[in-house]
Parts: C-alpha cells; sequence; structure tokens
C-alpha cells in the first residue's frame, strides 16, 4: 500500500480544509428564509465560569478579553480533534502537564508549522495571524476551563413547537417529488437547500444551525432532522404547502448526528441526537423533539479501560431489526445499543469495538453495521440482529466511509466499501456470513485509489460505478476530481472525472466532495467546494456514460457539501 507521498503536507490541508470551513460562520442572509442571521456559535466559551487566567507561576499572564477570545478560537479550530477538555483524540492531547513541559516557545512554533503527525501548519497557511499563535501558545498553558453542562432544563429553555402537531397537514400539501427531493448542506451559510433531484429547481432555503452538519430523515419521509455543529436541530415538515420548520431545538454545545426511529410499530415516534459537547444523547419526541431521556456517554475507554470524561457521540443509526438506535461513541470505542422501547426502564447493550469510532453505514441487508475506528485503523461490524460484534477488520489508515458503499463483486459476493483519509486505498469487506461465509468480515480485495484524502464512497444498488472522492488531498488535480471503478471489474484501473474544471469555476480551493445518487440511481451529484466568499457549484454527472449532465450553480449555493436525496436517506441506500 503506497503511503501519503508528503503525510505532513496533506494531513496539514486536511485539517485545514475542516478547521477553515469551521471557522466561518457568518451570516448570509437571504431574502425569504425563515428565522434571522446566522451567528456564529457561542461555543462551549460563552458560560464558562473564569477562574482569572494566568495566575500561576509560570503560565503566562492572559486578560479575560483574550482569554475568551482564545477560547472561541479555540472551538473552532481546535476542539474537534483535541477534544474540549484538551485530553487529545485526532489531535495529541493539550493537558496543561503537556503543554507546560513544551513551553510557549515549542508551542509556537507548533501551531505555526505543524507537524508530520497532523497538525495544521495555522501560521505558514494565513489561517492565523502571529498575535494568534502568541494568543493560543498562552491559551493552551492555561488549565483547562470545563464548559457548561447541558441538561434537560437547558434544552428545554431553547425547544420551540413553530407549528404544533395538530395544526400540521395530514397530508403532503404541495407538489414537490418529496421521494427525489435532496436536502443540501449549505455548511457556512448555516442554512439547507432542498433541490428538485429532475429539475435541478432550488425549491427553498431554510436556515439552520451553525455550520449544518448532516441531514436525516423520518422512516416516513415527511420529516427532515437537520443538526448544526452549535448542537441546534430543526425539525422541517416537507408535507407543509412551503416546507419549514415546525419545531426546533438545542440539544448542547456541539454535535455532529440525529436519527429518527425505523423500526416497524415504532417509525417516526422518537428521534436522538448525539453531542460532542456535553459528551451524552437525548431521545426526543420524533414530531415535536420534546427532549424525554438524556444519556450521559462518559466512561470506560474498551482497550486500557479508563475512565474519560469526554466520550463524544460520533454516528448514529436506527436499527431495522430492534427498536434501538446505536448511538457510537468516538473516544470510549463503544457501540451502544440504546432500546427505546421502555425509556424509563432503558436497557443499553454496550459493544466493545474499538477507538475512535467515527462514520458508518449498514451492509446491504440492513442487518449489518459496519463502522470506522478511525485512530485504530479498524472497521468495526455489528450484528443489530443479535446484538453482538461479529467482526473487527483491520483497514487502511483512518477508514472515512461516510455510510460506505454496497455492491456484488463478481468473485466475493456482498461486498461494503471504505475509502481512507491517511492513504489512497479502498477496502472492500466481505458482508453475506450466510452465503459467502468464507468472505464475511474480511478483506476480499484493495483498490488503489487516486491518493489519500478522501472522506466518502458510494454506489447505488442499480449503478455498476463505484465513486471515491478525495476533497483533501492536498494535490489540486486529485482534490478537484473523482475516482470511478467499474464494479463488475475491479482489477481495471479507475477513470478520473475533472468534476470541479467541468463546474467552470474561476478560481478557489474547488474541493469535490461527497457524492449522492437521485432516486433512481441514474445520476450522482457531487460538491465543488469553495469558500464562502468564492462560487461553488453542484455538478450532476450522468451514471451510466460518465459524462456532465448539469451543473447547477446559484449564488445562494454557498459552500455546498453534503447532499442527501429524501428516498436514499430513508431506504439506507449507499
Ligand atoms: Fe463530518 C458525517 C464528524 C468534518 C461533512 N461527520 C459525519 C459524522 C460525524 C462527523 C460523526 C457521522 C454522522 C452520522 O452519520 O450520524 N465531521 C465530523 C468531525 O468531527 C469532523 C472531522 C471535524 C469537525 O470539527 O466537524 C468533520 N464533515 C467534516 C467536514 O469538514 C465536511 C467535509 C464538510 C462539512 O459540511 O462540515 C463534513 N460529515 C460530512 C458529511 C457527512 C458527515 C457530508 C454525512 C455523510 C453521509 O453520507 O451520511
Amino acid at each position: 500500500m503506497r503511503p501519503v507521498t508528503n503525510m505532513s503536507m496533506f494531513m496539514r490541508m486536511a485539517a485545514i480544509a475542516v478547521g477553515v470551513l469551521i471557522s466561518s460562520g457568518h451570516a448570509i442572509s437571504q431574502d425569504g428564509h425563515t428565522g434571522g442571521a446566522v451567528q456564529p456559535p457561542s461555543g462551549p466559551s460563552e458560560n464558562i465560569p473564569l477562574e482569572p487566567p494566568g495566575m500561576k507561576p509560570g503560565v503566562p499572564i492572559m486578560s479575560e478579553k483574550e482569554f475568551q477570545e482564545a477560547k472561541r478560537i479555540y472551538f473552532e479550530r481546535c476542539a474537534g480533534c483535541h477534544g474540549v477538555l484538551r485530553k487529545g483524540a485526532t489531535g495529541k492531547p493539550l493537558t496543561p502537564e503537556v503543554t507546560r513541559e513544551l513551553g510557549i516557545d515549542h508551542l509556537k512554533a507548533f501551531i505555526t508549522y505543524g507537524s508530520p503527525a497532523g497538525m495544521p501548519s495555522w501560521g505558514t497557511s494565513g489561517e492565523l495571524t502571529e498575535d494568534e499563535i502568541d494568543l493560543m501558545a498562552r491559551f493552551v498553558l492555561q488549565d483547562i476551563p470545563t464548559p457548561p453542562e447541558f441538561g434537560l432544563a437547558d434544552m428545554m429553555a431553547t425547544w420551540k413547537v413553530h407549528v404544533p402537531v395538530e395544526d400540521r397537514p395530514i397530508k403532503p400539501e404541495n407538489d414537490w417529488d418529496l421521494d427525489n427531493l435532496f436536502s443540501v448542506t449549505l455548511r457556512d451559510a448555516g442554512q439547507v437547500a432542498l433541490i428538485d433531484g429532475t429539475t435541478y429547481e432550488i425549491k427553498k432555503i431554510i436556515d439552520t444551525g451553525y455550520a449544518v452538519h448532516i441531514s436525516r430523515t423520518s422512516a416516513s419521509g415527511r420529516y427532515l432532522f437537520v443538526i448544526g455543529r452549535d448542537a441546534k436541530i430543526n425539525l422541517i415538515d416537507l408535507w407543509q404547502k412551503s416546507p419549514d420548520t415546525v419545531a426546533e431545538i438545542d440539544v448542547g454545545i456541539e454535535a455532529r448526528s440525529v436519527e429518527t426511529s425505523k423500526m416497524e410499530g415504532w417509525k417516526d415516534k422518537y428521534a436522538i441526537a448525539g453531542t460532542y459537547w456535553p459528551p451524552q444523547f437525548v431521545i426526543m419526541d420524533g414530531a415535536t423533539l420534546e427532549p424525554l431521556k438524556l444519556v450521559s456517554t462518559r466512561g470506560m475507554t474498551v482497550d486500557n479501560q479508563e475512565y474519560h470524561p469526554e466520550p463524544r457521540v460520533a454516528s448514529i443509526v436506527a436499527s431495522h431489526y430492534n427498536p434501538e438506535f446505536l448511538v457510537n461513541v468516538k473516544e470510549t470505542g463503544q457501540v451502544k445499543l440504546v432500546d427505546y422501547s421502555d425509556l424509563t426502564n432503558l436497557k443499553v447493550t454496550n459493544v466493545a469495538a474499538a477507538r475512535f469510532l467515527h462514520d458508518g453505514g449498514f451492509d446491504a441487508s440492513g442487518r449489518y453495521f459496519l463502522v470506522a475506528a478511525n485512530a485504530s485503523n479498524k472497521v468495526a461490524i455489528v450484528d443489530t440482529k443479535e446484538n453482538k460484534l461479529v467482526g473487527l477488520v483491520e483497514t487502511g489508515q483512518t477508514p472515512h466511509p461516510g455510510r460506505g458503499a454496497n455492491f456484488i463483486h463478481p468473485k466475493f459476493g456482498p461486498v461494503w466499501a471504505t475509502s481512507h483519509l491517511g492513504d489512497e486505498s479502498i477496502v472492500l469487506i466481505g458482508t453475506d456470513p450466510e452465503g459467502h461465509p468464507e468472505n464475511a468480515w474480511k478483506v476480499v480485495q484493495t483498490l488503489e485509489g487516486q491518493g489519500g484524502g478522501s472522506l466518502f464512497i458510494k454506489t447505488h444498488p442499480k449503478s455498476n460505478n463505484l465513486w471515491v472522492d478525495t476533497p483533501l488531498n492536498p494535490d489540486e488535480e486529485i482534490s478537484q476530481s473523482v475516482a470511478v471503478f467499474d464494479t463488475r471489474d475491479l482489477d481495471k484501473p479507475y477513470e478520473s472525472l475533472p468534476i470541479a474544471e467541468w463546474a467552470d469555476i474561476a478560481d478557489g480551493a474547488r474541493r469535490v466532495v461527497h457524492g449522492e445518487y437521485n432516486k433512481d440511481g441514474t445520476e450522482v451529484w457531487f460538491s465543488v467546494w469553495n469558500s464562502k466568499d468564492k462560487e461553488s457549484a453542484i455538478v450532476v454527472v450522468d451514471d451510466k456514460t460518465r459524462t456532465l449532465k448539469k451543473v447547477i450553480k446559484d449564488k445562494r449555493l454557498v459552500t455546498p457539501t453534503g447532499k442527501f436525496n429524501i428516498y436514499n436517506t430513508i431506504h439506507d441506500i449507499y
């Protein structure tokens, strides 16, 4: 397996790409939108009770104003990797024992130039000024400010039902093709665009939380749940004449995941959201978002069995076999199967997987859930019928599947695939223990893609194409194109399609990210992701001919990233 050629450079670029975008949460107000302008998040910084900083011997002085500013920068750029409590995850621990040992000059150099292990070069890239670097070096020498908890009363204080259930439509009141609608994340606008999958018309833009992360649909497809990094959930009723937010709530301070109950008999009943801070999840009423049950994820790590105070909730999926949510806890490496059939006597099965759990998806049967344990270079497989771990498979470096891709391999039968952040490999894992027991939960083939920095991989049951993006690769030619393999002949080299070039955008990073199919599986949509002050686009590719079908451009399409086709999201098609 060929490692990424310039790992330091690559990881820096990757982290910068993430960090830059996290940091830009300014309002872009649009005519006709609901709600007001999106503000950058208060983050954990706002409510933290302060000790006077810089009062310890050998620890530099900071004014309270500087301290607040540093906390904001830390939340926006550093916490995703180092953790709110600075205990480390993807990034190294930054606890005071560690930072004081390193000293201020070392810290400043580190922040300025980055490291081969993946620390971005915040200074040389121009992302932070010299003064900001000095500020951040002084900040990480201080004691760690612990953000406040966020309990039921805090949630209730933010909970709003704009349209009570009894005032909502009893059948769809618009003529939209709801099945083939796409909810598109407009990351730095704090909005989603609802785009018709046939006409490519932007039907509506709806204000959401800060740097909205994902959209998920209720099992019936009626409700769309959107969650921001600021842990704000918008519940959008797609049956309204003009679909809009009917309820909203803040479930914490930082979040990435939301899901709804999918089990027969429980469809649309509950929603669940997990938070990065505080480390917990909350089960809510599926039609109103009323918070019903909060559960902490603090506890022991799976490997060395030590207490962890900040086990963040990464991906969440709903089981089709049991009335359960699968909550993937990053720092402890546990998959929690949370039985929602009795919230009073809540049963949680803790499956010991590996650290640090991140993103994942089901196999084609919907029974097995495969999740990346990215720091362990492994994929863990959970049987959602029998509630147990059935596999822990070694992959390439830092698997990042999104939800992965399922197809029938000509030789090995049903497989699920992941690409990687840390190298160019694409790993195919056998997923059919009944029909192909010899291949189940084993890597049956490794493909060579165009490079590391991949975030998402995609196919469709009706397609013979396997699409692999590489938005965080340092080489522009690679980050601005996608690789496509023929699933009927995987020994054939991939074809590279210049998606950003097709978008015909003059300048900017133009990273090509996140493929998503239309309902029929005849087209695949990619985002051409530029910074918020530059033009972005969505490029629609004809799946059969692998040729350009349409470029969707509009001044309102600010930083499009994730795209969620309603039908495919309801039915876990990927
Ligand atoms: Fe994501 C999914 C976390 C950066 C776009 N992202 C997820 C999930 C998690 C996560 C836990 C799984 C949710 C689920 O399925 O329930 N993402 C994180 C991070 O912690 C990270 C690395 C850094 C951060 O601070 O946020 C991060 N993610 C990004 C981006 O920079 C991306 C590329 C652009 C953006 O919009 O922020 C990005 N993440 C996405 C997308 C998905 C996602 C599009 C859903 C993929 C899917 O097909 O389901």
